[in-house]
């Protein structure tokens, strides 16, 4: 993975020499800066950043931050991460704690669930939000990550923690994770019917109605413009 600056060219997706990436997915060799919408800017992250788990439980419970490791054992991870528009970065290497361990060791024992909770909102401290069934959340490659690539996060890769979940679109994966709020049903997205409610990269899951290949070639062909913006929104903000 290389560092910036990145220029337009390094942005266009290509078709991975070597093993195959997932259905309809290309590779690049930058990790750039991205979003749904590349003008939001970068939301200010106050210097004791806290985690909230609310919602149904018995005990809303804020938490902060930096006293996570304390709380769970913390843990490193290596995976591919995929954009549902098409792109694709390798082996990027996170590290933080694994969320199905926190859930048991921390959310269950101090929040008390209800017992029919089925789903989860992560929110961002720029307002992004996603919704994640439980099961899908407590896969055993989910992690709330501080740190990337042996460094602590960056403002631009989601600052102070975020939610990363690689089996699915990267839209799922919350940066800048503020609060977690448990639903016994399935919670409302806030992106209507472009939000898949699983999003599996394995199978294609980019749309709730529109089916994936379809999506393709109109995603691939934002990559460049999207990322570009969405790198100098994050330089300037
Ligand atoms: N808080 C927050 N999280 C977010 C987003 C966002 O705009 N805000 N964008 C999502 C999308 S669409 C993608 S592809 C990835 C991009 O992550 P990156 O900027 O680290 O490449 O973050 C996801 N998580
Ligand atoms: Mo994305």
């Amino acid at each position: 993975m290389r560092s910036t600056p990145i220029r337009l060219s390094d942005l266009w997706p290509r078709r991975p020499a070597g093993t195959a990436l997932p259905p309809g997915q290309r590779e690049l060799q930058v990790f750039p800066r991205f979003a749904d919408d590349p003008r939001r800017p970068l939301p200010p992250v106050p210097a004791e950043a806290t985690l909230t788990v609310a919602g149904a439980v018995r005990r809303e419970v804020t938490f902060a931050v930096a006293q996570l490791p304390e709380l769970v054992p913390t843990t490193s991870l290596t995976a591919d991460f995929h954009c549902v528009t098409t792109w694709s970065v390798r082996d990027l290497t996170w590290a933080g704690v694994l969320f199905a361990e926190f859930w048991r060791e921390v959310v269950v024992p101090r929040c008390e669930p209800e017992d029919d909770v089925r789903g989860i909102v992560v929110r961002g401290l720029d307002g992004v939000q996603a919704v994640v069934r439980l099961d899908d959340a407590l896969q055993p490659d989910v992690l709330l990550a501080d740190r990337l690539e042996g460094a602590a996060l960056s403002a631009t890769h989601g600052a102070p923690l975020r939610f990363v979940s690689p089996g699915q679109y990267g839209y799922k994966s919350i940066k800048h994770l503020c609060r977690i709020e448990l639903y016994r049903d399935t919670p409302p997205s806030t992106y209507g019917a472009k939000e898949h409610p699983r999003a599996r990269v394995a199978f294609e899951e980019r749309h709730s109605r529109i089916p994936g290949t379809a999506l393709r070639w109109p995603y691939r062909l934002a990559v460049p413009v999207t990322a570009a913006l969405a790198e100098r929104t994050g330089r300037r903000s």
